[in-house]
This record gives structure tokens, sequence and C-alpha cells, in this order.
């Protein structure tokens, strides 16, 4: 192939690959409530909340005050009317916009909601995953959740698309919070995790992954994150997580870097980030290399190690390029980086949408830099001789759009 070819047909694979989404927010309408969807959770998404109040100077109260509709015109306003929307947030909406067949040079938000408006949500819901090349997409699931608890507890049967992973992020950061509820649930434990400690909370996730067939368990945490830990969380990751993970076959996510709130006032859009420590997901892989463990980072300063760290341990497999990293100019670097460290042993993305037609721009806009950086290895590579077909490009797309994944997981 010469190297137009090659540009061709990368494209056209990365364009058509159906995308298995292995870490989103999103939820299928049986889910009620907590299925997000439309122009107005679109647009009071906390990443463009953090960025309408640096336009804003009315107090954080007055804003959390108004309705979502009222919210949405107000980040209408300030981010699309009386500034050009080039950040990757605010155009994401209009390629979500238009993917949806819907003219993005209107300006007047309500011919917008009109066409939500008509919407079935069970349908719109595999119209979105379609439109956005989508095949599934993997839930965060919160045991610990009083709305989402007892749809499970009820035998919820979610769209087929939609795969549940188990948030334990609750049991890991929040330990005081978490013990009197999994005690109020009859399970044996204490503050001090002494006694039936270990061994009942052992029992509370393999019931939980049993009930949501939980494809993984996942955390995320602060920069500070050490392994090994005489900490409670370090207790529990070390007695009760990866013991779990081990006999049930399923990995273990940890999403490292994050920095709570350190700006309440926002809400959800108040946290933060810093640079964690490589070393601790190396000493965690490598004590217990027969446990799959997923990573990803969100500082840009930690992918180069973390890229390391998995070339040495191939219990680790990194995935996507988390929240501040969901750039295109870093999604480049990251994935040229990946690619050229791991070759094609990687998740260069996720989407973590939490709302659903966010889908359709976040994996438009990532498919375009990830298909860019692919086709530049592949001229590389067919620059040397070694002739490059069709075939295996599309082999190697459908691997890291989700074959991985599921080979990774022991799927199929
Ligand atoms: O912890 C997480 O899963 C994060 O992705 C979220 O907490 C975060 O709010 C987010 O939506 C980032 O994209
Ligand atoms: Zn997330």
């Amino acid at each position: 192939m010469d190297e137009n070819t090659i540009r061709r047909v990368v494209k056209d694979a990365v364009a058509e690959a159906k995308v298995t989404d292995l870490h989103t927010h999103l939820y299928s309408s049986e889910f009620g409530p907590l299925m997000l969807w439309g122009i107005d959770e679109t647009l009071t998404y906390h990443y463009l909340i953090a960025e309408a109040f640096r336009r804003l100077d009315m107090p954080y109260d007055d804003f959390w005050a108004l309705t979502k509709q009222e919210q949405a015109d107000l980040i209408w306003r300030v981010l699309f009317l009386e500034h050009s929307p080039i950040s990757e947030a605010c155009r994401g909406v209009l390629t979500m916009l238009r993917g949806l067949g819907l003219d993005a040079s209107v300006r007047d938000l309500n011919l917008h909601r009109e066409f939500f408006r008509r919407q079935d949500p069970a349908k719109h819901v595999n119209d979105v995953l379609d439109i956005a090349g989508v095949e599934s997409v993997v839930m965060t699931n919160d045991p610990f959740d009083d709305v989402e608890r007892p749809l499970w507890l009820g035998g919820i049967e979610a769209n087929p698309r939609f795969k549940a992973a188990l948030r334990v992020d609750v049991m890991l950061n929040l330990w005081d919070t978490a013990c009197p509820k999994l005690a109020g649930w009859g399970y044996d434990v204490r503050a001090d995790l002494s006694g039936n400690t270990m061994g009942e909370i052992r029992r509370f996730l393999a019931e939980w992954i049993d009930r949501m067939d939980a494809l993984y368990m996942a955390v995320s945490l602060p920069p500070d994150f050490d392994y090994p830990q005489g900490t409670i969380r370090g207790r529990l990751i070390d007695e009760c997580v990866i013991p779990v993970a081990r006999k049930k076959g399923i990995p273990f996510a940890l999403m490292i870097g994050v920095r709570r709130q350190i700006n309440p006032n926002l809400r959800m859009a108040g946290d933060g980030m810093s640079y964690a420590c490589v070393e601790a997901v190396e000493r965690l892989c490598d004590a217990n290399q027969d446990v799959k463990f997923m990573v990803t980072m969100l500082a840009r300063e930690n992918q180069h190690a973390l890229c390391v760290a998995a070339r040495k341990l191939r219990n680790l497999l990194v995935f996507g390029c988390w929240w501040f990293l969901n750039n295109p100019s870093l999604i480049e670097e990251i994935t040229r980086m990946r690619l050229e460290m791991l070759g094609l042993s990687v998740i260069p993305q996720h989407s973590d949408a939490r709302i659903l037609e966010q889908l359709i721009y976040k994996w438009a806009h990532s498919r375009k830099v990830i298909g860019d950086v692919l086709a530049e290895k592949y001229v590389d590579l067919a620059a040397t001789g070694w002739g490059v077909t069709e075939e295996e490009i599309r082999r190697d797309v459908g691997d890291l759009f989700g074959g991985n994944f599921w080979r990774f997981i022991g799927g199929s």
C-alpha cells in the first residue's frame, strides 16, 4: 500500500470501529433518573460549569439555586454566545448537535430543546450509541448510592449494551461512611477492621460482583496513593479487593491523581489533580502478578513512567486519557508515546461520558486524533519494507477500540 492508501484505510477502519467504552458514568433508560441526557444536562456538564464560572461573577449559591434549564441558558450565554466556543468541552456540544443531525449554527437553545423533547429515552439510547459507533459502554455502579442500590436489589434488567463495573470508592476512600452502612445492611464489620470485618467485606464485594455481573472493580484515588500501606485503604486493598479480584478473575481498575474538591463551591466541578506515584502502581502489580490491573493516571507528567511500568508488568493494562487529559493535543502526545512504547497493547481511550449524547463528540474527537497518530505509525512501518495489509490494520484497530479490553478481562 502506498502512503495515501494507508492513511485512507486507517481512517476508514478507525471511523468504522465498534467501540467498547470501558469507563463511563452513563446509565441506560431502565435506571430512570440516573440516566442523564439532553441539551440541558449536556450544557450543565461539570466541565462546562467550571469554564462558565470563569466568566460569571455571581455568587456560587445563586447559580446553584437556578433550575437546570436556567443554568443551561446562562452557560450557553457566557460560553457560546458572548465568546466563541473553542474549548474542547464547548466544541463537543456542537459536534454532538451536528452528530444528531441538528443545525449546530442555531443560536436559539429552545430550538434544540424541541428535538430532545420528542425523543423516547429507551430508543434514543440505542440511536445515540449507534451514531457514536459505540457497541457497548461500561457504567460506574456504586452499591453505596441510595438511588442506584435499590434498583439492583430489585433485579433491574439493563439494556444489554450497558455493562457494569463495581465502584469501590466509598469503601476505600470514605471508610467512616461505608462502615456503618455495611453494618446496617447486616455485614458484621467494625470500624477498626477487627473480627470478621475483612471476610464480611469480601462477601459484600463478591455478592455485588455477582448481582451486577461486574466486569471489573474500580476506584479513583488521590495523588498520594501509595502501595503497600498499612492504612485502612491499604489493608482493604490487600485483604479484600485483591483477594476478591483474584477469586473472581476480574481486574481491579485504578484511576489515580484526583484531588477532590479543591473548590467545594463548584460542587462536582470543583475537583483538581496532581502528579502521583507510579512506583506504587509498579509495587502493586509486581506483588500481585496473578491479578489484573487497569490503570489510568490524571497527570500528563505520569504518562511516560506508566508506560515503562506496563512494559515490565504484563498484568498492567494502561487505559484512556482521563478527564483533564481528554483534549486533542494531549491525546495525540500520549497516544503516540504509548504506541511507541507499548505497541498495540493499550487501550488508547475511554469517554468518561456522564451525559448520553457526549458519546458522540468524545468518540468523534478521539477517533480523529488516534486515527491520525496510528496512520503515521503505519506509514513509518511501511517505509521499512514491512508490507501492511488492510486486514491487519483492521485487526489492530479492533483491538485498540475494544478487543484488548475483552481479551484482558478474559471474555470473548
Ligand atoms: O472518578 C471518576 O470516575 C472521574 O472520572 C469523575 O469523578 C469525574 O468527575 C469525571 O467525570 C471526569 O471525567
Ligand atoms: Zn470517571
